[in-house]
């Protein structure tokens, strides 16, 4: 038996060395050290060897395994470092990679991200809400009058008798001050429908921010100090606002809120039409006829909203003159971004 061991390690030292890969290394070991490998198989005789001298066949059997151990170890070692890796075949590693084309934010859901993040920064909550609306939560809450022309079927995508696409985000806060309780202070982020005509400053669907803060003895002064940090946050400190009369049903009073050029720095061009100033974003204090369909007491509590148009941000951002560029996915225009 011992012969036999030392004849099996002979072939081992002989064969091992010559292995041309690790596949052929990986094939010896379970050749001779496998669990049904040569060794095993002449240790079965052991049994009906006199038992004076199985320590003996156990020392030999045990430095014959050893060594082709190491003899392995060895070639695996030695192939390794000449870089052979354990390859399928037809595999080239030296072939370049294949990169894949990384995707990035669409520039609308940036610039929206962009003014959340903003008023995040301000202490402001996320709100949500549906796109299909009731005409109870989209007009009739906000202080819309019944013949209002913005709920015409010309302005409005009806689904059913007063069951609405959205025709801005304010529904959303209309169902916040309902479910909870005062101080309110929201961002509400959202796709907005309009049965309108497409052209280069009009889509039927665009994306609007509003936001409303509610608390006790909230005024107008409150209203210009968000916004003018926010838009100084937005394009930059030098960057002057400016707030002119307005009107929306939901707000009294009302502003229209203006910033001084940043393309000419308010000397006129042809972007502000030679007039210094370009129109952001509607605001106003929160109308009482609101807070009372919310049932909220008008006496205890005063809020400012503002809304704008997340389109018409980026178009100026990015001086971009056709608003629907965002709208056709074309990759020349999109990887600009
Ligand atoms: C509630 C009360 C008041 C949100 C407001 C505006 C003014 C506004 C327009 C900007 C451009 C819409 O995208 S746009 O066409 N929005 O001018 N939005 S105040 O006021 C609210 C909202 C909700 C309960």
């Amino acid at each position: 038996m011992i012969e036999r061991l030392e004849a099996l390690l002979k072939e081992a030292e002989q064969s091992i060395p010559s292995a041309a890969d690790l596949k052929t290394v990986e094939e010896s070991r379970v050749k001779y050290l496998g669990k049904s490998g040569l060794v095993t198989e002449i240790l079965k005789g052991l049994s009906q060897v006199p038992a004076e001298m199985r320590p003996q066949i156990g020392k030999v059997s045990n430095e014959v395994k050893n060594r082709i151990a190491q003899l392995l170890e060895k070639k695996k070692e030695e192939l390794e470092s000449k870089g052979a890796l354990d390859l399928p075949a037809g595999w080239d590693p030296t072939l370049p990679g294949r990169t894949l084309p990384a995707g990035k934010m669409h520039p609308l859901t940036s610039v929206q991200k962009e003014i959340c993040d903003i008023f995040r920064s301000f202490g402001f909550d996320l709100a949500e809400g549906p796109d299909v609306e009731t005409d109870y939560y989209n007009f009739l809450a906000l202080n819309f009058p019944p013949d209002h022309p913005a709920r015409d079927a010309q302005d409005t995508f009806y689904l059913q008798n007063e069951i609405l696409m959205r025709t801005h985000t304010s529904p959303i806060q209309i169902r916040v001050m309902e479910k909870q309780k005062p101080p309110f202070k929201f961002v509400a982020p959202g796709r907005v429908y309009r049965n309108e005509a497409i052209d280069a400053t009009h889509h039927h669907i665009f994306h609007q921010v509003e936001g409303f803060l509610v608390d006790r003895g909230v005024h107008f002064g409150h209203l210009k100090g968000i916004l003018d940090s926010f838009i100084k946050k937005l394009f930059g400190s030098k960057v002057q606002t400016r707030f002119r009369p307005s009107f929306f049903p939901f707000t009294e009073p009302s502003a229209e809120m203006d910033i001084s050029c940043v393309f000419c720095e308010g000397k006129g061009c042809r972007i502000c039409k030679h007039s210094g100033w370009v129109e952001m974003m509607g605001c106003g204090m929160i109308d009482p006829a609101v807070f009372t369909n919310c049932g909220i007491d008008p006496e205890k509590w005063t809020g400012f909203a503002f809304g704008m148009g997340v389109e018409r941000i980026a178009l100026f951002k990015y001086d971009i003159d056709d608003i629907r560029l965002f709208y056709q996915n074309d990759l020349r225009f999109l990887k600009q971004f």
